[in-house]
């Protein structure tokens, strides 16, 4: 009788799986609770309520949106851009060129002169190089909290 209720017993290199199995469930389930998509908007709501400068500096809550510009013939010294859909604001961006002969003499974010007078609504590029060669802008943006706030008010 006692060899057989020993022979039900767990072995101790078993109790320590069956507490590594349970911790790591729990694991999984805390994670799952983290990553909800309800749960992340409950967490932009609270921080909607940061301070109108703190605001100002939050981008990139959500999708990255990827912009490509016109692609311009060069004739002479040209501007190109690529601006972001008004619901997003820039993060970054560059120049793309079709020969190693273009030069690049500015690249940076712009201001398409909306409201704010920030340069965070697309990027510009002032390039120059032989006839025939051309150049493209690109920007990448991303929805802000600032919109956010609006669309969910
Ligand atoms: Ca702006």
């Amino acid at each position: 009788m006692r060899e057989r209720l020993r022979a039900g017993r767990p072995s101790p290199a078993m109790v320590v799986a069956i507490i590594a199995l349970v911790a790591a469930l729990a694991g999984t389930g805390y994670a799952a609770t983290k990553i909800n998509g309800g749960r992340l908007l409950a967490e932009t709501v609270k921080l909607g309520k940061l301070t109108e400068g703190a605001k100002n500096k939050t981008v990139g809550i959500g999708k990255a949106t990827y912009v490509q510009g016109d692609t311009k013939e060069l004739t002479s010294t040209e501007n190109v851009t690529a601006t972001c859909p008004v619901t997003r604001h820039v993060t970054g961006g560059g120049v793309k060129t079709s020969a190693d002969t273009v030069v690049v003499h500015q690249s940076h974010p712009l201001d398409s002169g909306d409201d704010d007078s920030i340069q965070d609504d697309g990027w510009k590029a002032t390039v120059s190089g032989p006839a025939g060669e051309t150049a493209q802008a690109h920007a990448v943006c991303a929805p802000s909290l600032k919109f956010k706030q609006i669309i969910e008010d």
